[in-house]
């Protein structure tokens, strides 16, 4: 497949990242339609196709420059070593590689694998963990269902992509080390683009980084005595300063602004110590700064 005029995007075809990544392509306005079982799926209101395959291939055929950009796992793309740019990082697709063991076999430190076998999908970063500590182990390359390889004696450890770590559990095995943190990340081709295509990525990235930041955020509202307002905002880590209007009671102010949603509940309770009541927080669905 050659390149085109078209910016054209990789996603993954069918797995953990598609459905999270469509609804992001849709959340900063790309209009198409359906997505299953299509190669190439054409932008109608943006010159952008997507271009659906394996994640394995991603980095690749963005390094090639057959697509532009890709939305793959940083653990992907670091396993392939591929040369291409990290726009963002999207903050789906959160994982961890690590290194396993049986519960109750001999290994309890990373020191116990020195010439063990490791099973794994991902041999290039396992053998270069090692390589960085000076121990010596051999990888065995998997491609699916890592974590039996202990059980059936073809691997002593395994070291494989894990969430919630229930995977592991199901299996005896027990996490002994993290060597590598993952997320979905956008990559960039580092072949040159032209002027055109470089204007359409800038103008996704702002929608993007919009949605991400209203993501975070909430909006929130709340009602005070006006004596309380010095204390609310001092309190309110707005982006700018809130937004207070005038209630029917003289007394009484209502007071908008926006926090940051991992400072949620402090927020809240310290608000209503400090004098607010009614407090409203809503989604934001859409922000730019
Ligand atoms: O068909 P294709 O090659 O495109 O897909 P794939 O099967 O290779 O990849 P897929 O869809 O499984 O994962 C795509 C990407 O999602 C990975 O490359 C990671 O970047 C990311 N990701 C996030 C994960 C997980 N979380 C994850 N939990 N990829 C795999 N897993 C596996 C894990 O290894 C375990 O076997 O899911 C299982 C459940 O995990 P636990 O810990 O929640 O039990
Ligand atoms: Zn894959």
């Amino acid at each position: 497949m050659e390149p085109t005029s078209t910016l054209r995007i990789a996603i993954q075809k069918s797995g953990r990242l598609t459905e999270k990544t469509i609804q992001l392509l849709e959340n900063i306005g790309l209009a198409f339609d359906g997505y299953k079982d299509r190669l190439i799926v054409p932008i109608r209101n943006f010159d952008v196709e997507l271009l659906l395959i394996r994640d394995d291939d991603i980095p690749e055929y963005v390094q090639d420059g057959v697509c532009d950009l890709g939305f793959v796992g940083a653990n992907v793309t670091a396993e392939r070593g591929a040369d291409v740019s990290v726009l963002r990082d999207m903050s789906y697709g959160r994982c961890r590689l690590s290194l396993a063991v049986p519960k109750n076999g001999p290994f309890r430190t990373v020191e116990d694998l020195r010439g063990k076998r490791i099973a794994t999908s991902y041999p290039n970063l396992t053998r270069r963990w090692f390589a960085e500590r000076g121990i010596e182990v051999s990888t065995i390359q998997i491609s699916g269902a890592v974590e039996i390889a202990p059980r059936l004696d073809v691997a002593d450890a395994i070291c494989d992509l894990v969430s919630t770590g229930g995977t592991l559990k199901q299996n005896g095995l027990v996490e002994l080390e993290t060597i590598f943190r993952s997320e979905a990340q956008l990559v960039r081709t580092n072949k040159p683009l032209n002027e055109a295509k470089r204007a359409l990525i800038d103008k996704l990235l702002v929608r993007m980084e919009g949605r991400q930041l209203a993501e975070r955020s909430r909006y929130i509202l709340m009602n005070a005595p006006k004596s309380a307002l010095p204390g609310i905002t001092a309190l309110i880590p707005s982006l700018k300063s809130p937004t207070v209007l005038p209630l029917a009671d003289p007394d009484l102010i209502a007071i908008h602004s926006v926090i940051p949603i991992d400072r949620f509940w402090e927020v809240m309770e310290d608000l209503k110590a400090a004098g607010a009541s009614g407090i409203v927080i809503l989604p934001i669905e859409n922000m730019i700064v």
